[in-house]
């Protein structure tokens, strides 16, 4: 391991509790652990985010379909990615809430930046990409 070096770190009290309460939930030893895992977690993904390669996955998400502006926001993001999009399924979970499931297929940059766009939407509560492969190399 090349050599350790300190940093300061400033963070608001509510959330430092929320990350002292999921180190312990994770079982890190310490906060300085927790972080460098964060650090290297968000760097692969950066090199998952600038590959030409190809993946299949889907996108599930839940939202609010009353939130104002909402639906067009989604439907304006899907058009734009509509060459890594498959197919989708919107199923109403209860009067207010909607869960969608978008089968995606295409570069895999391409596919976390949807994946990101949508998240972003206001009054989106969660998204996540399920990541697979097209099975070629194994
Ligand atoms: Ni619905």
């Amino acid at each position: 391991m090349s050599d350790l070096k300190r940093f300061g770190v400033s963070i608001e009290e509510d959330l430092l509790r929320k990350f002292d309460k999921f180190i312990k939930e994770h079982n890190y030893g310490n906060r300085s652990e927790a972080i460098r895992d964060m650090v290297r977690k968000e760097l692969v993904n950066e090199e998952w985010v600038k590959s030409e390669e190809k993946i299949a996955g889907a996108i599930v998400m839940v939202y609010n379909h009353h939130k104002r502006e909402l639906m067009d926001n989604l439907i304006d993001i899907q058009h734009s990615y509509q060459e890594s999009i498959i197919s989708s399924q919107h199923i109403h979970l209860d009067h207010n809430r909607c869960l969608e499931v978008i089968i995606v297929k295409g570069k895999i940059g391409e596919v976390y930046q949807l994946e990101s766009k949508l998240k972003a939407v206001k009054g989106v509560k969660h998204a996540s990409l399920a990541k697979s492969t097209l099975g070629k190399g194994i």
